[in-house]
């Protein structure tokens, strides 16, 4: 067979092959396995550093955008991949085409993707969508990945060899009309493949995170209690978790006496508690809305603890999510009694985007630490990093005091002789795990401060809300700023020296105009 011939012949069936393959894996994802399609990018943002990957984030139009990237960018991959692939495979067996290439087949195009995959992306196999423990989900990733490779090569060899056979010699014709006419069957097979790829991209797509991450709780809207539906939301997922809690489990391991894993009933036999915490983004800008409040019920991760009995090297506390997401947390601060595992949020299940069905809360603590869908707890050394943490976001997680004017709307205009009584201004104030003891404003860009009424007290480790009368004098541009006093008596403040990956500190401030 001539080489132009071969190397066509196994590219249209790589790329044939690679849509085939690529197809099964957005099947694979609808039923909640875990694909290259986003494990790839789950392993390799980490190594990118928060400044590059904030940049890039503003680049390409937020985190959603970026996610998009990310599975789009795979997936051509793959294409890429596959067709030249499918060429190579071509050229080689453009002197025997029919050989019933299996074996080595089968090494080249299952064997060592295999191999690469277990090697590259170790560290993020044990993904779960619907919730299945990490040793588990780690073979059901392999397992699914194995049945796509399989997939690309049976279709590869299969439609190289359909369109490469010979047909049956009738007078002397050879058979290149019957490969015009083979390629366009063996495309249409590849544009029906390609179209129920479409298809489930489209589903998961409703499915996916796109339309929620990223929600704000901020302005005129914010009450004490932030609604589970309002309540801000942030993952790293493109398509969240969906646990099945009948084939979900709590695994307590690593520098322990005793492991154990506890069955979601079981662990309803620890004594319930309730506390209102607030949780606020390590990523919240001063005047943003990654930042709620809510009650959460459940119990003291210490409960838990203590009957796994740490040993003495214990320093740390690694939480993992079924998701593969993971960060670690002070053995002290697992130790204090507000830091609960949560299985209820508002007087609700928690709903499945907060974390279902039990999430970590450690107040005072930015949200990153706060682990969804939490499947592994490990008592580790000093040593052990979270996936932000490992981006290089920190090295302070705690969260400074901050405020927020919620009303009136920055840029806002009033006008003196319209209005029937004074300005209502309004917003928060969070202390970490510290609560709030005083909120003033100033009306003058800080140069003179006036205490507004603490209206809601949230207590120690949720926010407060507060609220005050303004009355402007005479007409002009105002420049409106609020600062809180935590409880422990700390006044807010701009502190030039914290890493910029550590939250950002200062003060919200706004404009109001107000005309004659
Ligand atoms: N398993 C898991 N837990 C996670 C995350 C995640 O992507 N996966 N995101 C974290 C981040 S960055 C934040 S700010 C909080 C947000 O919690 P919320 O979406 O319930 O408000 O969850 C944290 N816990
Ligand atoms: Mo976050």
């Amino acid at each position: 067979m001539s080489r132009a011939r071969a190397l066509f012949a196994g590219l249209l069936a790589g790329v044939v092959a690679a849509i085939a393959m690529t197809a099964m894996m957005l099947l694979l994802a609808c039923f909640g396995v875990a694909t290259p399609l986003v494990i790839i990018g789950d392993r390799l943002s980490v190594f990118i550093p928060p400044g590059p990957f904030l940049s890039l984030m503003g680049k390409v139009g937020g985190y959603n955008h970026l996610k998009q990237l990310g599975v789009g960018s795979t997936i051509a991959g793959q294409l890429v991949v596959g067709a030249i692939g499918g060429a190579i495979f071509g050229f080689c067996m453009r002197r025997n085409p029919g050989k019933p290439a299996t074996l080595s087949t089968i090494a080249l195009f299952v064997v060592l993707p295999l191999i690469a995959v277990v090697i590259a992306l170790w560290p993020v196999h044990g993904t779960s969508y619907v919730g299945l423990p990490i040793a588990p989900a780690r073979l059901v990733t392999l397992v699914g990945f194995a049945l796509c490779v399989f997939v690309f090569e049976r279709t590869l060899v299969l439609g190289f060899q359909f369109l490469t056979r010979p047909t049956i010699q009738r007078e002397d014709r050879e058979f290149s009309p019957a490969i015009g006419r083979r390629a366009f069957l063996l495309s249409a097979i590849g544009v029906a493949a390609a179209g129920g790829g479409v298809a489930l991209a489209r589903k998961l797509y409703r499915a996916a995170t796109f339309s929620y991450d990223g929600t704000q709780y901020k302005g005129r809207v914010v009450q004490p209690i932030t609604p589970n539906d309002l309540f801000y939301c942030v993952t790293k997922n493109v398509v969240d978790p969906r646990v099945d809690v009948r084939l979900w489990h709590l695994e307590v391991n690593g520098l322990v006496h005793n492991q154990a894993t506890w069955r979601f009933q079981d662990l309803t036999g620890f004594s319930a508690v309730e506390h209102e915490t607030t949780l606020m983004c390590i990523s919240n800008g001063l005047d943003a809305g990654l930042i709620s409040n809510a009650l959460w019920k459940g119990f003291p991760l210490r409960d838990l603890l203590k009957q796994a009995g740490p040993l003495s090297a214990a320093a740390r506390v690694r939480l993992h999510g079924v998701d593969n997401y993971t960060d670690t947390i002070p053995l002290e601060k697992a130790m204090e009694p507000t830091t609960l595992l949560a299985y209820e949020m508002n007087g609700v299940p928690l709903p499945d985007r907060h974390g279902y069905p039990l999430r970590v809360i450690v107040p005072g603590y930015f949200g990153e630490k706060h682990v969804k869908w939490l499947t592994r707890i490990e008592v580790t050394d000093a040593n052990a990093k979270g996936f932000y943490e490992t981006q290089g976001w920190g090295p302070d997680f705690m969260t400074p005091t901050r405020s927020r004017i919620d009303v009136p709307d920055h840029e806002s205009w009033f006008s003196l002789n319209q209005l029937s009584g004074a300005i209502e201004v309004k917003g928060m104030a969070y202390g970490g795990d510290r609560g709030i003891s005083r909120v003033e404003v100033s009306f003058d860009d800080g140069r003179i401060w006036r205490d507004a009424e603490i209206y809601y007290a949230g207590g120690d480790l949720a926010w407060s809300l507060w609220k005050t009368d303004w009355m402007p004098e005479q007409p002009g541009n105002y420049t409106l700023v609020a600062r809180a006093t935590d409880g422990k008596g700390t006044v807010q403040k701009w502190e030039p020296d914290r890493s910029p990956f550590s939250g950002v500190t200062g003060f919200h401030k706004i404009v109001v105009h107000v005309a004659a």
